[in-house]
Parts: C-alpha cells; sequence; structure tokens
C-alpha cells in the first residue's frame, strides 16, 4: 500500500491531513506551496490531477480528487470498524453523510466566497451583504444542530467533524463568535484531539 495526500499548505486539505491522522493509517504527505503573488497553487499539482487543485489523494497510484470523496473513499478502504463513519443502517448515517457534503456544500460557499470577494476588492458590494446573510443563515444550523448533537456526524466523531472543521475556523474569527456557544464548545473539544494536535504538526 502506498497512500500519499497531496497537500497545499494553507488549504482545506488539512481536513483529510486530519482525517488520515485520526485513521492511524500509514501515508505520506506530498507538500506544495501556493505562489506568494497569486496565491495559487504551483504548476506541479497540474502533474498530479488535471484540476491541478489540493487535495489529491493517490493510493497505490490511483489519484482521486475533490474532498468529500477522498473522506468517502478513506472511511470505506480504511474504517473497516466504522469507528469514524456510521454504518449506513445506523439512525446518525443519513446526519452524517449530509454533513460530510455540507463541508463543500451550502453551508459552506459563502465563507468561501468572502474570500473571492476579498480577492476581487468587492466589499460593500451587493454580492457581499448577499453572502454575509447566507454565513448567518449557515451558522446558525451549524450552531442549532450542534446544540442538539454532540458531533456534526450525531452522537459520535465522525470524518464529518474533520471535513466541517476547516470552515469553523473561518467562523472563529468573526467578532460575534461569542454568539454560537455551541460551536465554540464544539470547536474546543475537537481540537484537543492528539489528531488534531498531530495535523498541527505536520505543517498546516
Ligand atoms: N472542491 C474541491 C476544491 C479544491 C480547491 O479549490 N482547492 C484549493 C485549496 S483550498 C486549491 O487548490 N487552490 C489553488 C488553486 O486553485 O490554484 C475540493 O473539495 O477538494
Amino acid at each position: 500500500m502506498s497512500l500519499k495526500l497531496h497537500h497545499l499548505n494553507a488549504s482545506r486539505s488539512q481536513r483529510l491531513v486530519w482525517l488520515l491522522e485520526e485513521l492511524e493509517v500509514p501515508h505520506e504527505i506530498v507538500h506544495y506551496t501556493r505562489n506568494t503573488e497569486t496565491n495559487l497553487a504551483p504548476e506541479s499539482l497540474l502533474e498530479v490531477h488535471p484540476m491541478g487543485k489540493s487535495p489529491l489523494l493517490e493510493d497505490d497510484g490511483v489519484v482521486i480528487a475533490e474532498t468529500g470523496a477522498i473522506a468517502e473513499y478513506l472511511v470505506a478502504k480504511y474504517d473497516p470498524d466504522h469507528k469514524l463513519h456510521p454504518r449506513s443502517d445506523d439512525e446518525d448515517f443519513p446526519k452524517y453523510i449530509e454533513w460530510v457534503h455540507s463541508a463543500e456544500g451550502s453551508p459552506f460557499l459563502p465563507f468561501l466566497m468572502s474570500v473571492y470577494i476579498r480577492v476581487a476588492e468587492a466589499e460593500g458590494s451587493p454580492l457581499e451583504a448577499r453572502m454575509n446573510e447566507e454565513q448567518l443563515k449557515a451558522i446558525r444550523f451549524m450552531n442549532q444542530h450542534l446544540s442538539e448533537n454532540a458531533y456534526f456526524g450525531g452522537k459520535n466523531f465522525s470524518a464529518a467533524d474533520c471535513l466541517m472543521g476547516f470552515g469553523l475556523l473561518f467562523v472563529s474569527m468573526r467578532p460575534d463568535f461569542g454568539d454560537y456557544p455551541a460551536i465554540k464548545e464544539w470547536l474546543e473539544k475537537v481540537q484537543a484531539r492528539p489528531a488534531f494536535q498531530r495535523m498541527l504538526a505536520v505543517g498546516i
């Protein structure tokens, strides 16, 4: 077995570094550094996948792109005892799979857009106002979910938490973060996990 994660610095790929640490599966991290002027990935990532974006997982030479697909692949193959993903007949499964995909879906989009709005110097635009509303909707939804469930995937920590963690780091930088105590409590809980700490040591 040769498992490699093609990891770009300061990127959502850190979710998969964390998940690999949680899985405790032997792997190699191949590091890439963003261009300091454009913030884009180096061209060498295009040699691994035509989109040239990170994360990319390579398992025995087979390359998989897209965060959610990589997470589903990893747990299906390397979590046979379902420590990090509920079984499909578990009552938590529908919630779990929704949050695995929400990490790149509707609740994440307004946070991603805020990065593009800054790059395009579109602060103060109608688009920014719209995205701010969408951010609030997403934050309230996540806070409500975490006030009713210990974790994103329900009662147990799961791969969904590793994926959602990246978006919530954006939330933790907001001045109104204190208004969302369930998110704060969840963040403190997951950041204390040894695998999260090992992810930080790998270099994000
Ligand atoms: N939908 C993709 C998004 C991948 C993506 O946009 N990755 C960013 C890192 S946060 C990237 O590689 N950006 C550098 C570039 O586009 O050159 C996923 O879920 O993995």
